[in-house]
């Protein structure tokens, strides 16, 4: 089903008392849909619903589980280029971009799928009787996604939460509520219990805010910024409820006077620029040892300069538009278009654009130098030996990702120690790998998601002791 079809309940045509979203192309600016907005008795009512689809879905065979959530992987691959291009209406992305995120959706799905029938508790020897580690679903599971990468983080929660046994109410972001829907409703195409995986469009401190609060929510699993993270993690203190954050970054790229240069700078343009640059990983603070930092960013010029901006259908285009007019307003808030700065081209509009664009000669804690500014910006710094290197990639507040340019392996070593973030990659960009865990220190985030422990991120361990007849009480 097109959720923009006119007889679908997602369409634009429908009438409703409730706040309307309006979804528009960054590129065109142009109003996809309206979708209504979910109100706190709206989830309420999910929270019911889900939680009585959860019983039975924790009662059934980890065999049946496996396999809806394989069919659920099956039916996203059949529809990869259209969940694609409708990520690319809502979100911006590149077309090949959004066809690997939504292909990411169902590899998520088929890694969840392997892990169910592997999720078992333990038995510890413990004298005069029998003890058993249980692990047991949480329940209904509440996952709050930003609007950055709309189809991949609906599942990085969704898939190893079914997967373990819960259910789940995924609130997508007010910009991007499309992809989500679409997902929904494949899940039922699958076979997957009706409730058991619910999406909520809604804004956040209405419809986010009431699954945080709902005492029947067990956790919350949430990406976005670290302002509202905070929020929530107070809010959850409420109930004690089990959270999971992934927050904002600032990402250093550590690039070292022994490094293949060459190769660091043509990959650091994309380090920066991909997805405009609205990714938490994304490595914006280029540090670079100073004896090659006039080379380096020689090097690095022409390759940010060249990156193509434009038509996010376009298979030369390297960067798309910017989410909204209000991430372009900050975007400019911290480097106004009449700022010195090495900057390629934007389309002026209709769109929400803003060129690639370097900083130097900025002081090192300079707003844009250590805040997220989330956008297609990197400020370029130089340090003098390692140990300057490792003060100033540690210089913020956040802890996510970096990236670590050097031949010398045991510089490579120390230095990955020595950086305090959850993933970092040498001689390489790359953070995101379904199979292995991603989250950050700091205010980066709290917990990992992904890899081999993302399901048991979603379980809460019992134990219980049966005492043999005979041994003492
Ligand atoms: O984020 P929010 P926004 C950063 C980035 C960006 C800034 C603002 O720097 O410029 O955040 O973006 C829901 N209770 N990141 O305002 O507010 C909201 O509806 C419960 C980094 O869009 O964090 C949406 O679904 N939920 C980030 C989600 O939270 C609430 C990705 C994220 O929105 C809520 C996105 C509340 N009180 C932005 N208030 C990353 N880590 O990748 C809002 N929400």
């Amino acid at each position: 089903m097109d959720p923009l079809d006119p007889t679908s309940p997602l369409s634009p045509t429908v009438t409703t008392d409730r706040t309307l979203l309006r979804v528009l192309n960054p590129a065109t600016e142009d109003l996809v849909a309206t979708v209504p907005a979910a109100t706190p008795a709206d989830v309420d009512a999910a929270v019911r619903r889900a939680a009585a689809a959860q019983r039975t879905w924790a009662e059934a065979a980890p065999a049946d589980r496996a396999r809806l959530l394989r069919r659920f992987a099956g039916v996203v691959d059949d529809h990869i280029e259209e969940l694609a291009l409708l990520e690319v209406r809502e979100a911006g992305h590149t077309l090949g971009n959004a066809r690997w995120e939504a292909g990411n959706v169902r590899d998520l799905l088929d890694y969840a799928a392997g892990g169910v029938e592997r999720l078992t508790g333990r038995q510890i020897p413990v004298p005069g009787g029998l003890d058993l580690t249980i692990l047991e679903p949480l329940g209904v599971v509440g996952v709050i996604a930003p609007w950055n990468f709309p189809l991949p983080i609906a599942a990085w929660a969704t898939a190893p939460a079914l997967a373990a046994g819960n259910a789940v109410i995924l609130k997508p972001a007010e910009a991007t509520p499309l992809t989500a829907l679409r997902l929904a409703e494949l899940a039922l195409d699958a076979g997957l219990p009706a409730h058991l995986f619910q999406v909520l469009p809604g804004e956040g401190p209405v419809a986010g805010a009431a699954l945080v609060d709902h005492p029947g929510v067990a956790k919350i699993v949430f990406t976005g910024s670290t302002r509202t993270g905070k929020r929530i993690m107070a809010k959850a203190a409420d109930h004690v409820k089990r959270l999971t954050l992934e927050l904002g970054g600032k990402s250093p790229t550590l690039v070292f006077a022994d490094a293949d240069l060459e190769a660091a700078a043509s990959a650091t343009p994309m380090s920066f620029l991909d997805n405009s640059g609205q990714d938490c990983c994304a490595r914006t603070r280029i540090l670079v040892q100073r004896e090659v930092y006039d080379r380096f960013l020689g090097l690095l010029t022409p390759a940010v300069e060249g990156i193509v901006v434009g038509d996010p259908l376009d298979p030369r285009t390297g960067m798309g538009p910017l989410i909204s007019r209000a991430q372009l307003d900050k975007v400019r808030s911290y480097v106004p278009e009449d700022t010195p700065a090495i900057r390629g081209k934007a389309p002026e509009g209709p769109g929400f654009w803003y060129p690639p664009t370097l900083l130097t000669d900025i002081a090192e804690d300079a707003p844009c130098a250590v805040e997220e500014i989330f956008g297609p910006v990197a400020v370029v710094l130089p340090f003098t030996d390692e140990a300057d290197a490792i003060r100033l990639a540690n210089a913020t507040p956040y802890g996510l990702s970096g990236s670590i340019w050097t031949r010398d392996l045991g510089r490579a070593l120390r230095t990955s120690r020595a950086v305090r973030a959850g993933n970092l990659s040498v001689n390489s960009h790359s953070s995101v790998r379904y199979w292995t865990p991603f989250g950050g220190y700091g205010q980066s985030g709290l917990g990992r998601e992904l890899g081999p422990d993302a399901l048991t991120a979603f379980t809460e361990t019992k134990n219980v002791f049966i005492r043999t007849e005979g041994s003492p009480a």
